[in-house]
């Protein structure tokens, strides 16, 4: 399997999130991709190519224009402003209030355009997640030609990121961003499957109304596990959509055994789906030592997800989400892409 390496990501390196009213390291940091590339390369996966430049066509079909031009110069304006580091939201428009019209005033477009103050906005954030939308379409462009699988490596992750905000580390949706584009090169009905610990959010909001993309998530059940307010099983799509989004959440310390077994409810739902081509959203915060989450697997478990997943005989394309264990995330994303191409 070849792997669409986003160099760019370092770029993309938060001094701290906060915990608890601390200021904290932040989890979602550079060396995380560094680990899983070393990985990549001594397991030898396949080869290792950089993205070609895309225009923005397909990222804006799936993030709105108001959102995409604010990501684009917001740690600029907040520079500007003189704001110093990383630029956090501190005020959202909450029930009642009004998210159409767009403020003039910065920190009120901050909050308009996400939902937590864990995710900073840094000076390389949009360098490192346009990069990262750039491998998803080079990735996209390999499959066209032949190729039956690719990774994306990329961070920051995608999965909580929506039409139009950010949040969870998240910034633009690159699975989605991908799922558009095999959309667009042909594939009638495409997949999208999110292993990552938490609920993608982001990629559930794109899709939620669509009936060409589905969309199956097995995550932390939402009532203890952050993104929170979203995820539950009962959120089955609307009006096209309905029947087209799948949500298996799972209590906190679940076992590998039931974990498993929604691994393959969501697979199974994917055949009857009949989709063209498949979006894994691979994040491996599942890993029994992750420190921001609470599933139980082994690295000896992630072999079996790949191979599993083969089992569809899809085209199919792998994009780096969570997975905060940094010793270990490596040989969990490769154990997947392996198991996948072994099986
Ligand atoms: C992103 B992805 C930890 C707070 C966690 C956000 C978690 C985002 C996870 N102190 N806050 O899905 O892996
Ligand atoms: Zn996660």
């Amino acid at each position: 399997m070849k792997t669409i390496y986003n160099a760019a990501h370092s770029l993309h390196r938060a001094e701290h999130e906060f915990f608890r009213g601390e200021k904290v390291p932040a989890f979602e940091k550079p060396e995380r991709a560094d680990w899983v590339l070393a990985a990549v390369e001594r397991e030898k996966l396949g080869e290792i190519l950089s993205p070609t430049a895309h225009g923005d066509a397909t990222i804006l079909k799936i993030h709105s224009e108001r959102y995409v031009n604010f990501l684009r110069g917001a740690h600029d304006e907040y520079l500007a402003l003189g704001g110093k580091g990383d630029a956090f939201p501190a005020t959202w428009p909450i029930r009642g209030m009004r998210s159409d019209v767009e403020p003039k005033n910065f920190a009120a477009r901050m909050g308009l355009y996400s939902f937590d103050a864990g995710s900073p906005l840094t000076a390389g954030t949009w360098a490192a997640t346009r990069a990262g939308a750039d491998c998803a379409l080079t990735a996209v462009d390999l499959m066209n030609v032949g190729e039956p699988s690719a990774f994306v490596l990329t961070r920051p992750p995608g999965h909580h990121a929506g039409k139009d905000f950010f949040g969870g580390y998240c910034f633009l949706n690159h699975a989605a961003i991908a799922a558009q584009a095999l959309r667009d090169s042909g594939c009638a009905r495409v997949a999208i499957l999110d292993v990552d610990y938490h609920h993608g959010n982001g990629t559930q909001d794109i899709f939620y109304e669509r009936d060409d993309v589905f969309f199956a998530s097995l995550h932390g059940d939402p009532l203890t596990e952050y993104p929170f307010y979203l995820g539950h099983a009962d959120e089955q799509g609307a009006g096209a959509g309905r029947g087209f989004n799948l949500n298996l959440p799972l209590p906190t310390g679940s076992s590998v055994a039931s974990w498993f077994a929604a691994l393959d409810q969501a697979l199974t739902s994917i055949v009857r789906f009949k989709p063209d081509a498949l979006v894994v959203s691979l994040g491996v915060d599942t890993f029994e030592g992750d420190p921001i989450s609470h599933f139980k697997l082994k690295t000896s478990d992630y072999p079996q997800m790949g191979e599993l997943i083969a089992r569809l005989k899809l085209p199919t394309l792998f994009a780096m989400e969570g997975g905060y264990a940094v010793a270990e995330i490596g040989d969990n994303v490769v154990g997947v892409l392996a198991g996948f191409s072994q099986a």
